[in-house]
């Protein structure tokens, strides 16, 4: 191959590799909570504990332990700034493990995105839905389409760090039979207390 070509070549790859990367990814297959948790069992939001290492990817944050418990997340609505790291105290080398329920009022194909910054990755009922896992500046991932078997509650697992600068992490769906995306409301959150 002349040169141009190689060159052409590597354009091709490129061009083909974002075209993949913008692609829908579909989810498929999701759990809901069995059996499903009780309303007079429930608090409100996620349950999230810390971390206080210096991650490069989501995969670090498996590595290093179970962490530390913080205060209950409300929302998945935050935009830090280069302040603290969601209820934690640090404003960096900050990273956590969010769990709890989201629940889905309908069954039915749901588009969900995450804009973060750091790395984030989001499986729920058992599934990796959303996954922008390593360092950057604020974005959003890749659309995912979900498809929900059943209305009801759905173990949520998200890994999420900050590492340095500024800091983001919003969640953001548009139910089946809407026309937009939106954040997630507070009220679509819950988990059990430990203990
Ligand atoms: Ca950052």
């Amino acid at each position: 191959m002349t040169i141009s070509a190689v060159l052409r070549f590597f354009i091709v790859l490129a061009v083909l590799s974002v075209s993949l990367a913008a692609a829908p990814v579909r989810a498929g297959g999701l759990a809901p909570a069995a059996p499903q948790p009780a309303m007079s069992e429930l608090k409100a939001g996620l349950a999230v504990d810390y971390l206080l290492i210096d991650a490069l990817h989501v995969d670090n944050i498996e590595a290093a332990g179970r962490g530390k418990p913080g205060k209950s997340l409300l929302t998945l609505n935050w935009n830090m700034g280069s302040g603290p790291i969601l209820t934690h105290a640090d404003d960096d080398q900050v990273a956590a493990r969010i769990t709890g329920f989201i629940r889905f009022e309908a069954a039915g194909e749901y588009l969900m995105k995450i804009k973060s910054n750091d790395g984030a990755r989001l499986s729920i009922g058992g599934q990796v839905v959303i996954d922008d896992p390593d360092v950057h500046l604020d974005r959003f991932s890749g659309t995912a389409k979900v498809a929900v078997p059943t209305a009801g509650w759905y173990p949520v697992y998200m890994l999420y760090f900050e590492r340095r600068g500024t800091a983001t992490l919003e969640l953001h769906w548009q139910p089946p039979g809407t026309g937009a995306f939106d954040v997630v409301p507070a009220a679509a959150f819950a988990h059990l207390p430990k203990g």
